[in-house]
């Protein structure tokens, strides 16, 4: 008898038709396959799917170019599909399951002739995990397949879990003709189930990292009283050996991989990584909150990534280890075969190619790796893993940092009164956009919570899901707001950052080690700057306390904005949150 997984995967080759059906094992032999496939069978556009890189310098290192139009997510072109449109809420775009089945159907019928149809079987969390679940992903791009590999955790044992059952969520992709015309990602989170045809970008086509882990994930938390976040989660040792982890939301490319990662400028602390995107959050049985890491691997941003900004990062893409790495869409040395992006190295001297493969250089005035390149590489390459990266139980949550990129306004750091004011906090976040994202870039938006493009149902529900969530735990971790973004009169940044951060760590520790006061502002508990660590630090005290202004009169259009925001919710907003925001703006007209 053919089981569930078998009967799905037959009906979707009915419909697209492919040429082969090839069943992944997740074996590195079957990588090194499927990759030599995609440096010689398969093209995007004029350009093989891969090309090797320099092997002796960047080992297991592989180019990837994409189609030139597709290099980001495309939020506009993406659907939460319920029967009520009410449960999607103003924060997603909708269509009835219905129609959006209809649709889908006319744009795959046939869109895997003359393909192969890769099955992958994977899990999102560690395997032996009681929060982990197991997932079908169809796709017919190399590239997909080799990526699925590293960011999650792929084989055979998977379809052993499943076994005749139908507990598995299916993801459906292909990359059509990669016309924008005929491009959607669709979910169906009622069914577990994510469609996506017409892109092979990272977000829109790893059918486990946003997609499910994100939209049709946090719908399940929703539903059975857990969280998936767009969250960094690290453990942070001090010098006698205790480890207190974090999770922290940013929004997409405002550095959560480099502080995933940081190396202290604090000698008396070290980080270890567990995650560098995505969290699920679970009340443990003590009240306190754990988080797992669902993925396997890193998506980072390589413009701006260095031995400067994030040591530990490029030791990561050098390492040896897992098969392969993998970097899409940044320029190319031609002289030494190996991967550049702006902000790695000086570019003087190089033989460049852009990311399109154009000839390169400096004075063209563009850039020469596109501003979302990205490399793709395991977490088990990071030489500051976690030991507790595989732990099915997750590790305890201290602290909940809550970022965005705002030049002004926002506070370096700021602690939360209590859980509803943390929630009201994560509600009002709003951040410049970057390059993650198809459309303009360094627009203010409001991102609550990093999960705008990311909650998969309506999320005032969503506010007030985190509400009850306060509740339930005996020991919820304290909130706090970040903003690393904070820039002066002339637009300069004000604060370090990177290395630097771990200051606002250790000030976060003391704080819940009970071992520093705080100052009381209209926006929540910020720092006396005598209890911030700062030597070493060429900043004049001033400039420091310049990070911890909020003067009111800045206030107005901000205020204004969060309600605009939150207006089309209406009863959907929990009334914590409505008193949070009053009483913040009263503190802030005294
Ligand atoms: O494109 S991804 O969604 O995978 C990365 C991001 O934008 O955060
Ligand atoms: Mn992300």
């Amino acid at each position: 008898m053919a089981t569930a997984v078998e009967k799905w995967v037959d009906e979707v080759a009915a419909l697209t038709r492919p040429k082969t059906v090839y069943w992944c094992d997740g074996s590195e032999g079957e990588a090194r396959r499927i990759m030599e496939m995609g440096m010689s069978e398969e093209k995007i556009t004029v350009h093989d799917v891969f090309s090797e890189l320099n092997q002796a310098t960047c080992p297991k290192a592989y180019l990837h170019r994409s189609h030139p139009t597709d290099v980001a997510r495309t939020e506009q072109l993406t659907f939460v599909c319920y029967p009520d449109r009410e449960r999607s809420g103003p924060n997603n775009n909708w269509k009835h399951p219905k129609d959006a089945k209809a649709l889908m159907t006319g744009i795959s019928r046939g869109c895997m002739k003359g393909k192969t149809m890769y099955v992958l079987p994977y899990m999102m969390g560690p395997v032996d995990s009681p929060y982990a679940k197991a997932c079908i992903q169809v796709t017919d791009v190399s590239y997909v397949a080799v990526s699925m590999r590293i960011m999650t955790r792929m084989g055979t044992h998977v379809l052993k879990k499943i076994g005749s059952g139908e507990n598995f969520t299916r993801g459906l992709h292909s990359v059509g003709d990669f016309s924008p015309d005929r491009r959607f990602i669709m979910h169906f989170p009622d069914e577990d189930f994510v469609w996506s045809v017409g892109s092979g970008y990272g977000g829109n086509a790893l059918l486990g990292k946003k997609c499910f882990s994100l939209r049709i994930a946090s719908w399940q938390g929703y539903r059975y009283g857990w969280l998936a976040e767009h969250m960094v989660i690290m453990g942070i040792e001090d010098i006698k050996g205790n480890v207190r982890y974090i999770t922290a939301a940013m929004p997409s490319a405002c550095g959560k991989t480099n502080l995933a990662m940081l190396e202290s400028a604090l000698p008396e602390y070290r980080i270890w990584t567990i995650g560098d995107d995505i969290a699920w959050l679970n009340i443990g049985p003590d009240g306190r909150l754990y988080a797992i890491n669902p993925e396997a691997g890193f998506f980072g941003v390589a413009p701006g990534t260095s031995m400067k900004t994030n040591p530990n990062m490029v030791r990561t893409l050098k390492a040896a280890k897992f098969y392969p790495t993998l970097y899409t869409n940044v320029a190319l040395d031609r002289k030494t075969n190996e991967p550049w992006w702006e902000g790695f190295s000086d570019p003087d001297g190089k033989d460049l190619v852009d990311w399109q493969g154009n000839p390169w250089n400096p004075s063209l005035g563009t850039k020469a790796a596109h501003p979302n390149s990205r490399f793709t590489v395991s977490l088990y390459n990071c030489p500051i893993v976690s030991r507790e990266v595989d732990n099915p139980l997750g590790v305890p949550i201290s602290a909940i940092l809550l970022g965005g990129r705002r030049s002004r306004l926002i506070p370096l750091v700021a602690e939360s009164f209590d859980w509803p004011h943390g929630v009201f906090t994560g509600a009002r976040t709003g951040s410049e956009t970057t390059a993650a994202a198809a459309g303009k870039v360094g627009v203010l938006r409001r991102d609550p919570f990093s999960m705008l493009p990311f909650c998969g149902y309506n999320m005032g529900d969503y506010f007030r899901h985190w509400i009850n969530i306060g509740r339930l735990c005996a020991r919820p971790p304290r909130i706090y707001s970040v903003n690393w973004f904070r820039t002066d009169e002339q637009g300069k940044f004000i604060w370090p950052g990177f290395g630097d951060n771990a200051r606002v760590l250790r000030w976060v520790l003391d704080r819940i080690d009970g071992k520093v006061g705080a100052r009381e502002t209209p926006l929540g508990l910020v720092p006396h700057v005598k209890d911030l660590v700062l030597d070493g630090l060429a900043i004049p005290e001033d400039r420091v306390e310049s990070l911890f202004a909020v003067k009111p009169g800045e206030w107005d259009a901000e205020l204004a904005e969060v309600k605009a925001f939150w207006n089309p919710f209406g009863r959907h907003i929990p009334n914590e949150l409505n008193q949070a925001y009053e009483k913040m703006a009263r503190a802030l007209k005294a």
